[in-house]
């Protein structure tokens, strides 16, 4: 699928300073932070949107945070590949296409094309390679092949499931209580229930065509995949084994992350999915996770169709480090107002030497995406700009500020 435009290219800071330090980052298997290691190259799939309802902040939060990891990565040199999923055949799609008697397809394209239009908006770098399920079908039936060949699918009623117990390093990532993933399998999609399941945590990966649901014709008869093999699949394809980084949302730890390594690593016996696992926390609204089902959103097209500066979004999201959970409420985001107009005012009158500034943001980013220190650091330099007088103002300090800001944080300041 096409994916969106670029943010225009940033000035670059690396001129002046050199490298960024190395990113790193929390991961979820370990419980450790570590420093990424990329093989020049840096790798990462992060798990897009069901596009059933437009992005909520909570999804932006999500691809703000790995977005400033791309930055990071950037910032120290290395070149990244980045692809994203787009989940455009699953059961709430189809479910949200027929209680509003809307074409499942023509909902898809629509809420694709607004979230396209809000990462834009949101100075997020789009991915390499924006691929969407349907278009990705050869793949995962590909992939459910030769997970065939290694005898871990079985059939029920002509259905097909992958069979955990493939798997010795199941569970690994999530490091779960097998009674916490039984749980959590049943209120995230999961069937734990299902009668003739060899194990109730057992996954569903090709599931034959229901009346009046879209098929795709395959050897594995006409159906359509289920969603962990798809991610399996599409990440797989187009990053390798042992990518360096599968990012999303805290809710994907279990069983989404797990299931889709677990599919990779038996196809492939040997190697490993993703080297780390890496989770924004869950942005909520009045009390409880924002999500299209409970239907609790905060859209980031309605706050611009009120005229709320994008910029200011974006900082919002960047207040709260991206792994504790959080709730938007209204002074959330009108301290990020008052931010931008704050930076703004200073990068334009200018202020003392920032190179110790840009030094501890480039620092805070690379120590896990630290945004509220860097957030800090950059607040202390504008009060001081805006608090020092004329004498104090550095040669070049605004444009380093300014550059700064843009190339690690992805925010655009007005200089005029
Ligand atoms: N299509 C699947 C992933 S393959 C999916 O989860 N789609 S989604 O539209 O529900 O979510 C898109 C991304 O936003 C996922 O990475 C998800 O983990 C993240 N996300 C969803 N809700 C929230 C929330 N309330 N806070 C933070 N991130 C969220
Ligand atoms: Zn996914």
């Amino acid at each position: 699928m096409q994916s969106w435009a670029s943010p225009p290219a940033s000035p670059t800071v690396r001129s002046r300073l050199g490298d960024a330090p190395e990113l790193s980052l929390y991961d979820r298997r370990t419980g450790r932070v570590e420093k990424t290691q990329p093989a020049d190259e840096a790798r990462i799939y992060v798990c897009g949107i069901t596009p059933y309802d437009a992005t909520h902040l909570g999804h932006a939060a999500t691809f703000v945070a790995f977005d400033l990891a791309v930055r990071a990565w950037r910032e120290a040199g290395h070149p990244v590949r980045y692809v994203q999923n787009v989940t455009d055949i699953d059961d709430p799609l189809l479910e949200r296409a027929q209680t509003t008697g809307q074409d499942w397809q023509a909902l898809a394209r629509r809420e694709t094309q607004l979230f396209r239009e809000d990462m834009e908006a949101l100075s997020v770098i789009p991915p390499d390679v924006f691929a969407g399920a349907v278009e990705s079908m050869d793949l995962v039936v590909g992939l459910i092949q030769e997970l065939q060949q290694r005898g871990a699918v079985y059939d029920v009623d002509g259905d097909l499931y992958f069979s955990v117990s493939s798997d010795p390093a199941f569970g690994d990532i999530s490091g779960l209580s097998g009674e916490q993933m039984l749980a959590l399998f049943g209120e995230r999609g999961g069937d734990p229930d299902r009668p003739g399941k060899r194990d109730p945590l057992d996954c569903l990966v090709w599931q034959q065509q229901r009346e009046g649901e879209p098929g795709w014709d395959s050897p594995l008869g006409t159906g359509r995949p289920g969603w962990h093999v798809e991610c399996a699949a599409i990440a797989t394809h187009h990053l390798g084994v042992g990518f360096d980084v599968q990012g999303g949302g805290s809710d994907l730890v279990f069983p989404h992350h797990e299931m889709s390594a677990a599919e990779s690593q038996v196809a492939r016996p040997g190697t490993v999915f993703a080297r780390s696992y890496a989770y924004q926390g869950m942005v909520g609204y009045d009390g409880s996770k924002m999500s299209k089902s409970l239907g609790n959103l905060v859209l980031a097209s309605a706050l611009r169709a009120d005229g709320v500066d994008s910029r200011a979004i974006r900082l919002a999201l960047l207040q709260r480090h991206y792994r504790t959970d959080w709730e938007w409420t209204e002074d959330v985001l009108s301290a990020a107002q008052q931010r931008l107009a704050r930076w703004s005012d200073a990068v334009r009158r200018g202020g003392p030497d920032a190179r110790v500034t840009v030094a501890t943001v480039r620092q805070g980013l690379a120590d896990d995406l630290d945004a509220p220190t860097a957030l800090a650091a950059v607040d202390a330099w504008v009060d001081d700009a805006l608090s020092g007088t004329r004498a104090e103002v550095a040669d070049g300090a605004a444009d380093l500020m300014a550059a700064t800001v843009e190339a690690s944080l992805g925010v655009t300041l007005d200089r005029s």
